[in-house]
């Protein structure tokens, strides 16, 4: 899979050699290129941004660096990411859907965005999607990028070894896709008064099976109730539904009830 950032600040994405990334690329299984768009700013102050049309405060990002760049960067099977706050949410959902491309192309805005008829006119070239990764505002969509980059790669099979499946995780599609994981214990059984809980040590597989699902819908009842009441009954079974009647939701709509 190949990824290009194109972004006025290039520094921001150095850490895209470390870690699982940089073993990945070393491993020929991701390639990346980071690209300054002040490369394609073609005046003598290689500027990018200029005043709103219509007034209001902050600078916009004009469109004739961003078509330059887009221009030579783009490939036909590439799809466009462009990370805003006002894009549709990136979910894990999002991530698998675009670790399906062969190519990712970013377009990093900075100040109050990109002019939007930049989206307008990529849109009919290739797909392009607007992502949001929270709510709340960031400088730019730099940090945003690394975020994505991060959970779509994770995604492309090969990147992780085998013994980190992704089908358990936090947000998984099918059983795990509206519930956030239960709690994890290592060695020693006790530290400092607290003990493993017992199940982790029997060695019955089942009933470990059992305790971390049931651990995923209390954690998910008590920290993430938007995400409950959208569970589907489908990917629940007689014990889920059991457990979530004995919590309280008392203020939440009840997503086991017909
Ligand atoms: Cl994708 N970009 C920026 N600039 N701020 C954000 C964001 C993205 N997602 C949440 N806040």
């Amino acid at each position: 899979m190949r990824f290009d950032i194109i972004s006025i600040f290039p520094e921001y994405f150095t850490p895209l050699s470390a870690s699982l990334l940089g073993k990945a690329r070393d491993r020929g299984l991701l390639s990346f290129g980071v690209h300054d768009l002040r490369d394609w700013a073609y005046d003598r102050h290689r500027t990018v941004d200029d005043t709103p049309y219509g007034g209001g405060p902050g600078m916009v990002m004009r469109p004739e660096p961003w078509g330059q760049a887009l221009d030579d960067v783009l490939t036909p099977q590439a799809r466009l990411v462009v990370p805003t706050p006002s894009g549709r949410p990136f979910t894990q959902k999002v991530a698998g859907e675009l670790a399906d491309a062969s190519h990712l192309v970013f377009a990093c805005g900075r100040y109050e965005g990109i002019d939007s008829r930049v989206m307008a006119h990529y849109s009919s070239v290739v797909e392009v999607d607007e992502l949001s990764i929270g709510d709340y505002v960031l400088a730019g969509g730099e940090v945003a990028v690394l975020v994505m980059i991060e959970a779509i790669s994770r995604l492309v099979p090969g990147v992780l070894g085998n013994a980190e499946s992704v089908s358990d995780d936090s947000f998984a599609p099918g059983r795990m896709e509206r519930l956030v994981e239960g709690p994890v214990y290592t060695k020693p059984p006790a530290w400092r008064g607290l003990e493993v809980p017992a199940v982790l040590t029997s060695g019955h597989h089942g009933r470990i099976a059992r305790w971390r699902r049931d651990e995923a819908l209390r954690r998910t009842a008590e920290r993430r109730p938007d995400l409950l009441a959208g569970l589907d009954r489908a990917d629940l079974d007689k014990h889920d539904r059991r457990l979530l009647e004995s919590l309280d939701l008392a203020e939440h709509p009840d997503p086991v009830a017909d």
